[in-house]
């Protein structure tokens, strides 16, 4: 297994529509595998495909690893249906985002209809931390970021302060 470069913004890659799974196979896992290990790297939760460049519709996420324990869960092809009307708001931040955080409204409950690690079709329903971050997740497959949810000016100010980030780790690491 291996850790993959994570992509910030304003990469374009972020903004491709990833293409459904044909077939969860050894190659598929392998890249699952390696996503899981970026992730837990970065100390993120969750990670979708087209984080490391690959435009799939996959997402792994372990919400329990940053309380001492893994579990690992793999999403292909995930759909969410039957949002709750209910929605709450959270501070999100994301990986491809480094260092801004912001609040972004979402369900607080939502079904999960996936294929898991070992092609099975699955179906869940989401609440808590689990809908936050399957939805947020769910938006990368469709090429869109927490701050496109903001407004052009926090958007704008969010990608300045990573360009700046990225400039001064580059120059760090030279
Ligand atoms: O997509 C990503 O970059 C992964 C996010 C997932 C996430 C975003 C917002 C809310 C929950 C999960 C990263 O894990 S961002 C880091 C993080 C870690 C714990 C809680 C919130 C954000
Ligand atoms: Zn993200």
């Amino acid at each position: 297994m291996a850790v993959r470069e994570i992509l910030t913004v304003p990469n374009p890659i972020l903004k491709q529509v990833s293409e459904p799974v044909e077939t969860v196979d050894e190659e598929l896992r392998t890249l699952m595998d390696d996503m899981l290990d970026s992730m837990y790297a970065a100390d993120g939760i969750g990670l979708a495909a087209i984080q490391v460049g690959v435009p799939k519709r996959v997402i792994v996420m372990d919400l329990d690893w940053g309380k001492g324990e893994r579990n690992p869960r793999y999403f292909v092809n995930p759909v969410l249906s039957e949002p709750s009307d209910n929605l709450v708001p959270y501070e999100e931040g994301c990986l491809s985002v480094p260092s801004y955080f912001d609040e972004v409204e979402r369900a607080d409950r939502i079904q999960v209809d996936y294929i898991d690690y070992h092609g099975k079709p699955q179906r869940e329903i989401a609440e808590g931390m689990y809908a936050v971050c399957i939805q947020h997740e769910m938006d990368h497959l469709e090429g869109v970021l927490f701050i496109d949810h903001l407004s052009r000016l926090k958007r704008q100010r969010a990608v300045q302060k990573v360009k700046k980030l990225v400039k001064q780790r580059e120059q760090d690491a030279a």
